[in-house]
């Protein structure tokens, strides 16, 4: 029997329990009390997983609800791929991709919405739709307008690091200091959007899997996640079918990829995430529970 796990105790430095409470609009999420699930949900023709499945609308709406019925605790709807080497949308285009599936959701879904998006028009059009959370994988270093909308709604924010732009940051990316250099575009990510009027509580950070990163440092970020605690603010994780797991278990196909993808979720638990953006729902909240309950007992 599934009990509730309590704190785990995995981070170098244990952060306060109040550091685990997210507010996103109308949502208070304790993230100290299990690791939340969010289920992908890409509105592109293009993405290096799911691009395609859920471009229509329809199938969009339908998917979400599918992995809220599996127990997803956020959605997040993005409508621009920006896996290596994609081409950039203009906001017009996203809007339109993201749009009618947010507001079809936000009636729907009794899950927050999150939209993954780099520009603060997105982002306020989706707020307006509905959605309780801003997830910009540039942490604000592509509209500096972001942090303005954000503090406007209320929104939650997941601020990412990324080396670089889509375009081209896997050409030969490298770190004198990998999570030193990490930790520190972070908090100073942080400051930008405490100065914009977001508060502390609505702030997830995420260092980023495959982007800027090479094999060896998508390996050693999750080696050691447990530094990003250094932050005080909850870490979030998205490994789910990236390449580095194609690369280390030579696996092409990114729907091959779900054992790689269960075993980085582990140890992301095991060294603090709190929150896990993944593509496989089901199979990641049996890994998050177990997990959870040998921590407990460990
Ligand atoms: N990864 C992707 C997109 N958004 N957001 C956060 N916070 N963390 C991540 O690791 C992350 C993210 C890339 O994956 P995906 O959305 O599946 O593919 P694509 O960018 O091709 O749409």
């Amino acid at each position: 029997m599934i009990k509730s796990p309590p704190q785990q105790k995995t981070n170098s430095r244990r952060p306060a329990r109040n550091e685990f409470s997210f507010k996103a609009g109308k949502y208070r999420l304790d993230l100290g009390a299990r690791t939340y699930i969010m289920g992908v949900l890409n509105v592109t023709p293009d993405s290096f997983s799911d691009g395609g499945t859920f471009f229509d609308k329809d199938a969009a709406v339908k998917g979400a609800l599918e992995m809220a019925k599996d127990g997803a605790d956020i959605i997040d709807i993005g409508g621009e791929s920006t896996r290596p080497g994609a081409r950039a949308v203009g906001a017009g285009e996203e809007i339109d991709r993201v749009l009618p599936v947010i507001a079809e959701l936000s009636k729907k879904l009794g899950v927050p919405i999150s939209v993954d998006t780099r520009k603060a028009r997105v982002a306020e059009e989706a707020l307006k739709a509905g959605a309780a959370i801003v997830n910009d994988v540039s942490a604000l270093g592509y509209d500096p307008a972001m942090g303005a909308v954000v503090a406007k709604y209320g929104a939650g924010l997941i601020l990412m690091h990324m080396k670089g732009e889509p375009e081209t940051m896997q050409r030969n990316p490298s770190y004198g200091d990998l999570m030193g250099e990490i930790i520190e575009s972070l908090r100073l990510s942080i400051e930008k959007v405490r100065r914009a009027g977001v508060a502390d509580e609505s702030i997830i950070v995420d260092p980023g899997i495959g982007f800027g990163k090479t094999v060896e440092h998508n390996l050693e970020i999750l080696r050691r996640l447990d530094k990003l605690g250094e932050l005080g603010r909850p870490v979030c994780v998205g490994t789910s079918r990236k390449s580095f797991i194609g690369k280390v278990l030579s696996l092409d196909d990114p729907s091959a990829r779900l054992a790689g993808t269960l075993a980085t979720c582990t140890v992301a638990i095991m060294k603090g995430a709190r929150l896990l953006r993944v593509h496989d729902v089901r199979e990641v909240i049996q890994v998050a529970r177990m997990t959870e309950n040998i921590l407990r007992r460990g």
